[in-house]
């Protein structure tokens, strides 16, 4: 294959020595960019008051050069905070309601991809692949075509893509839609994702499917398809092993004196469910009162996108909601849940799934969910846990292993986790094998090397 550019809103740079290790998809997409030589572009993450951001700052290690450009503040207000986060994400998670058209961020959306495309122009040269990620960057193939670049450029989107209904309550869904028709391959997370796609490009007569996976629309033809992300899950199954002797983890296991353990483990972010899943915990309980003071349900999620009011908001209702529930049912020994909004290691983030005996994965809707099979490949093969998995998730379409939950119906989630809790280890052997084998096949790197095959072809 030709040279590599990679292209995502923020870039992970080489971790330095003592830094914890990246995760699943950085490491893939180094690997990828070490092997082919490439570039990865992408904002430094800051932004300044000045008028014009500063040149690119282009950062060369090994076979990779890193190229990071700062953003103006407007920018950022407009294009991240406004366009991406609050209106293509919850549209994208089929949260309508909470979707904010304003015609500025709009503007400030394509405005901002105008000016990525520009500054990455001059670094292509005639062969290289591009790979575009995510939907920050959706309009990026369009601007760069009419520089006149004929490059293979290809797109994967991480988040979900909804049904017609859904996406046409955003005004600029027909521009959102032409802009894919410019990439030679549009990658999605699931086959639902796809036929999303597919689906609103027939019923509203914009575009047609064609044999061999390729689609055509506003005249032009170009290849979808679906590409579950996955997770390095050889090397995450080695560091849950290890972390038995990390001392986070010792303290961890002796803290919850011998009780069944339930993680959760998300960011910050109202697709996640996390306040339903708070509730079937606590339904849970009630209903079944020989596990009162049996089980401990530790929840970690790191803030995130504190600058959108909707964040903000969820941060005090879920604290407060978690406080309530410990204050009804808890007792003078025994905290049910523990609620910890920071950021932990990958090494020792293994190491505490692995002492947890449910895995509690209830997103309301996800693009796929790497917390569901980073779980998987922490398990002890002796004595493995038990996935509690939404059928939401894109994960959902490939751990059939789990135990599939709708995590709106919050009794239908108690009774999962129930049956979680007194699953006899044959069982849970035998489900934790199927997802496990899947997940040692299918893990990041094929991931990448199968985008990358059929972009190649395309
Ligand atoms: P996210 O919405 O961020 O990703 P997810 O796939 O679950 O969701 O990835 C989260 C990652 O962050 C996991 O690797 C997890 O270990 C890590 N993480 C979460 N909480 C953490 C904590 N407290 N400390 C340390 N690490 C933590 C988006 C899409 C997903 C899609 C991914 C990849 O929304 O659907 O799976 O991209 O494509």
């Amino acid at each position: 294959m030709s040279r590599l550019v990679v292209v995502s809103n923020r870039v992970s740079l080489p971790q330095k020595s003592g830094d914890a290790p990246a995760g699943g998809l950085a490491v893939a997409l180094q690997a990828a960019l070490e092997e082919h030589g490439g570039i990865w572009m992408g904002w430094s993450g800051k932004s300044s008051g000045a008028k014009e951001p500063a040149p690119l700052d282009m950062q060369q290690h090994g076979n990779i050069t890193y190229a990071l450009t700062d953003l103006t503040k407007t920018d950022v207000e407009e294009y991240y905070h406004g366009f991406a986060n609050r209106v293509l994400w919850p549209i994208c998670h089929y949260r309508m309601d909470l979707a904010e058209y304003g015609r500025k961020e709009m503007a400030g959306y394509f405005r901002v991809n105008r000016f990525f495309a520009h500054k990455l122009a001059p670094l292509i040269q005639e062969d290289d692949v591009i790979w575009v990620h995510d939907y920050h960057l959706i309009p990026l193939a369009a601007e760069l075509r009419q520089m006149g670049l004929k490059n293979k450029i290809g797109f994967f989107l991480h988040i979900p893509w909804p049904p017609a209904d859904v996406l046409f309550t955003m005004p600029v869904h027909e521009e959102i839609m032409k802009n894919l028709s410019y990439y030679d391959l549009v990658g999605f997370q699931t086959d639902h994702d796809l036929a999303n796609f597919v689906g609103g490009l027939v019923r509203e007569g914009i575009g047609d499917a064609l044999e061999g996976g390729k689609l055509t629309s506003y005249g032009r033809t170009f290849k979808g398809g679906f590409y579950p992300i996955s997770i390095e899950t050889a090397m995450f199954a080695e560091y849950a092993k290890k972390a038995a002797s990390n001392v986070i983890v010792r303290k961890a296991k002796q803290s919850v004196e011998g009780r069944d353990l339930i993680i959760g483990v998300d960011r910050l972010d109202y697709s996640k469910g996390i306040t339903q899943r708070i509730d079937a915990f606590e339904h849970f309980v009630k209903s079944n009162p020989a596990h009162h003071n049996r089980v401990t349900y530790l929840q970690i999620t790191p803030k995130s996108r504190s600058e959108v009011p909707e964040y903000e908001q969820m941060q005090r209702m879920v604290a407060e909601q978690a406080g309530r529930v410990n204050g009804a049912i808890g007792t003078v020994d025994w905290v049910p849940i523990r609620y910890i909004n920071r950021s932990i290691g990958r090494p020792v983030l293994a190491g505490l799934y692995r002492l947890a005996r449910i895995g509690l994965v209830t997103p309301l809707r996800d693009g796929m969910n790497l917390v569901a099979k980073e779980y998987v490949a922490a398990q002890d093969p002796e004595n493995p846990g038990v996935l509690v998995l939404s059928r939401f998730a894109g994960a959902a379409r490939e751990l059939r292993g789990a135990l599939l939950v709708n995590p709106y119906d919050i009794e239908g989630t108690a009774n999962a986790i129930a049956r979680g809790i007194n699953m006899p280890i044959e069982e849970r052997k035998e489900r934790w094998g199927r997802m496990m084998e899947h997940l040692l096949e299918h893990d990041v790197t094929r991931w990448c090397d199968d985008f990358l095959e059929d972009l190649t072809a395309a």
